[in-house]
């Protein structure tokens, strides 16, 4: 390989040995046509989170970003990442295909999807309507409707393509009525987007690059003929009327050639993407059987069960953006003009963003932050939509055919290119005879309320049942718990915690037990003397036998790969996470020292665990002993590469707050279990504007009023938990104005870089805040 053509920074990175350039053998080889990524992008992509997360790709000419902060930083900030190359042909077409191309006076130009601003926002602002949730629940009857009528055309016959006979076509006569579109012919218009698919994500040989030239230029005039039918009548129902009853009122924003181009593009983005994630999630959960068997006996895990399916194996795999200044990637420098292929599928399965990430859990509670749908002011705006059909289809098949099977050997082909993804036939099979219809007619009677927006999480706990109840100190409990089926738990990273539903209230415990054994969670509660009835509800009603609902489990104190020494302080029952970190980096062979702090020896949980397990790196300080940890002297000399990982009472995390005050902004991470629990007190808070720059909208927030409360007013979603500034759920990104943080969750060089802000608690300082939703 040439040097020359590598943009790689050659002075900074060593010559690999394999590729003999300062590209990675990895990114030369990596080839997304091929039938690795295919078959599984993620997969395919794996050594890259792991190794090289940005890289740049000889063979396609593009820099590839793997990692989901990564990906989702890119998606942020649409100035330096263009998305004015999301649309454009990744393969160079031929002249003969360009000439065909003009036959038809192709002339695709910008849509939503790939301009930059300013002229996006305001074209997105004025075409937003009919998205919103109240307009969108109205299509829902068409959509039961066309499902039922499809599912009845099969449901006798005891085998389908799901795919043929179904999930392209319930989508696309959708979109087309969402579209406003009258219904043509289903299989020229399939032929028509599969061509369009390929002209811009694949990879046509010369001679398809004419036939797939000849259907995109046949779509293209589709499209302008109804453009121009509806143009005459444009007084009936649907986005494309809607576009251009608007372009009456806006005709600098709305143009002509931004309609024709909108039209194409809409049938394909409204359709394909649902018709394909509707194939991914059926055959996902057939071939994870116990899950379909799950959703079958409660329906009400759907809506939650469909943002799984998306993020595990949803429908857009890549996406693309143009480098516009010098820059870095998750560090790497990448270049002006450098374009970029973000795999928003990679993203979706880093486990240094979701737990246990190749599972499929239709109860995790974060399975909605997937980026299938992108992020921020491009992210999809028939999210809600294609969410809906999804539920719908879910719901219908479940309730009607829960003994569906995928047929047996089949091998799934996908067309190959770099986005759009979905099996192009998904065969499945059940003996008609069992259908639940037959022996209860009724059954086509009921049906789910269908959630339009995102699922909220709060149902989805799963029953765990108390295995064991060890006293482990002076009013501590250690608390056994397993799956009472005997099925795998999801797994779980040292520092993460699960939400127990304890009575009347749910409070968060770490875990502590042993992350190999899927069987059982282990935690320790202490009682709190002060209790609002958690801790008290475990000490007083967990018993052997004890059923309790779980959720989680959850992260948000993780252990960074790049630590080459661990500084472990615990405080009382804060030692929970703190073991868990522990016992991981023991076991990997990594540096740490642990810090165990107590009143008495008697006060200190798992004591003879830590001991056993960490003797030689376990330095006890027991107050009662006169053995203070003396924070001034731990933290004296900063040291590169040394984190300190600390969990326990407010106290001692001041404490080494303040003495780390030298240190590297990030050196210290900490865990609170409680916050100040500051009221809002009206009387002394000042109101406030936020300025949406993504939705170009300015929300008033009210003295007695939160951000996140305001934003909800203003119908923007905010995934939310805690609420009290501990769990970090509801971070939106700050662009200007300053800050009052009066959360735990961030770090102090965080605070200070302003960038965030967790919208459940912190306000502004000043007038207003500019926020990047
Ligand atoms: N309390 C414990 O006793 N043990 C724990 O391992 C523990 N882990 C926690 C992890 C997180 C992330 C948070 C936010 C809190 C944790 N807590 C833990 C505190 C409990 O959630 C809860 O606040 C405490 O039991 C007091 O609740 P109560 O006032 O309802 O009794």
């Amino acid at each position: 390989m040439s040097t020359e053509s590598c943009p790689a920074d050659h002075v900074d990175r060593p010559t690999d040995p394999v590729s003999g350039c300062p590209v990675s053998a990895g990114a030369a080889a990596f080839d997304p046509f091929g039938d690795a990524y295919q078959a599984d992008p993620p997969e395919a992509v794996r050594w890259s989170r792991d190794d090289e997360p940005v890289f740049y790709s000889p063979s396609l000419g593009y820099w590839v970003v793997t990692r989901y902060d990564d990906v989702k930083a890119v998606f942020r900030d649409n100035t330096t990442f263009s998305p004015s190359i999301a649309l454009e042909k990744i393969t160079p077409v031929s002249d003969e295909a360009i000439a065909t191309l003009e036959r038809y006076d192709y002339a695709m130009n910008r849509t939503l999807v790939n301009e930059d601003e300013p002229e996006h926002m305001p074209r997105r602002r004025v075409l937003m309507g009919p998205f919103t949730p109240d307009r969108l629940a109205h299509h829902e009857p068409i959509v039961r409707r066309l499902t039922r009528e499809y599912v009845d055309r099969f449901v006798d016959v005891g085998k389908a393509d799901l795919v043929d006979e179904m999930l392209w076509e319930v989508p696309l006569t959708v979109a087309l009525h969402f579209l406003g579109v009258p219904e043509e012919d289903m299989a020229t218009l399939r032929k028509y987007s599969i061509a369009h698919t390929v002209n811009t994500w694949g990879r046509p040989s010369p001679e398809e690059q004419l036939t797939v030239a000849e259907n995109v230029g046949k779509f293209w005039q589709f499209a302008g003929t109804v453009v121009e039918k509806l143009r005459r009548d444009p007084s009936g129902d649907g986005w494309m009327p809607y576009s251009i009853r608007k372009q009456r009122e806006y005709p600098d924003i709305i143009t002509d050639s931004y309609l024709h181009s909108m039209m194409m593009a809409g049938i394909v983005a409204a359709h394909e993407t649902t018709a394909n994630a509707a194939a991914n999630a059926l055959k996902l959960l057939l071939e994870n059987r116990t899950v379909w068997d799950e959703l079958c006996a409660d329906p009400g895990l759907i809506p939650n069960a469909v943002e799984e399916c998306l993020r595990h194996s949803g429908s857009v795999a890549a996406w693309r953006r143009l480098v516009t200044a010098d820059t870095t990637v998750g560090g790497v420098p990448v270049p002006a003009g450098a374009k970029l292929l973000i795999v928003n599928s990679s993203a979706n399965r880093d486990e240094r963003h979701f737990e246990d990430p190749d599972t499929v859990d239709v109860r995790r509670d974060n399975a909605t932050e997937h980026l299938t749908f992108g992020y921020g002011s491009h992210q999809c705006m028939g999210k809600n939509l294609a969410r809906m059909e999804l539920q719908v289809f879910l719901e219908e098949l479940t309730r009607r055919l829960p003994h569906l099977d995928l047929v047996p050997g089949q091998r799934f082909s996908y067309v190959p290119n770099t986005s759009f993804r979905g099996p192009e036939h998904l065969w499945v099979q059940w003996d008609p005879a069992a259908n639940p219809e037959r022996s209860e007619p009724g059954l086509l009677d009921t049906r789910q309320p269908v959630r339009i927006g995102e699922p909220t999480t709060r149902g989805l706990s799963r029953t765990l049942t108390v295995e064991r109840v060890d006293p482990t100190a002076r009013d501590v409990v250690e608390i056994t718990l397993a799956e009472p089926t005997g099925a795998a738990l999801p797994s779980w990273s040292p520092g993460a915690h699960i939400e127990l539903e304890l009575g009347e209230v749910s409070r968060q415990y770490s875990l502590c037990g042993d992350p190999e054994d899927r069987s059982r969670y282990r935690i320790a509660v202490l009682r709190d003397p002060g209790s609002r009835g958690g801790s008290r509800y475990v000490h007083d009603e967990l018993r052997p036998g004890t059923s309790v609902a779980v959720r989680g489990p959850r992260n948000h104190f993780r252990l960074d790969a790049d630590t080459r020494h661990h500084v472990f302080v615990a405080g009382g029952i804060g030692i929970t996470p703190i073991l868990a970190m522990a016992d991981a980096v023991c076991a990997a062979g990594g540096s740490y020292e642990l810090h165990y702090c107590g009143r008495s020896t008697g006060t200190m949980a798992l004591l003879d665990r830590v001991r056993r397990d960490h003797g030689p790196r376990l330095h006890e300080h027991v107050s009662e002993a006169g053995d203070r940890l003396d924070v001034t002297a731990l933290l004296a000399e900063p040291t590169d590469g040394t984190r300190i990982y600390a969990c326990g009472p407010q106290r001692l995390l001041s404490a080494l707050d303040g003495a780390s005050a030298h240190w590297p902004g990030d050196a210290l991470r900490v865990e609170h279990f409680t916050t100040a629990g500051h009221e809002l007190d009206p009387a002394v808070e000042h109101a406030f504007d936020l300025t949406l720059a993504d939705s170009g909208l300015t929300v008033r927030v009210a003295p007695d009023q939160t951000v996140l409360a305001a934003l909800r007013a203003a119908n923007i979603d905010v995934p939310s938990d805690c609420e009290e500034g501990l769990c970090g759920t509801c971070e939106a990104p700050v662009l200007g104005g300053e800050v009052d943080h009066r959360d735990v969750v961030l770090t102090r060089s965080e605070r200070s870089a302003g960038t965030r802000m967790m919208t459940c608690c912190s306000r502004a300082c000043g007038a207003s805040l500019t926020l990047g939703l």
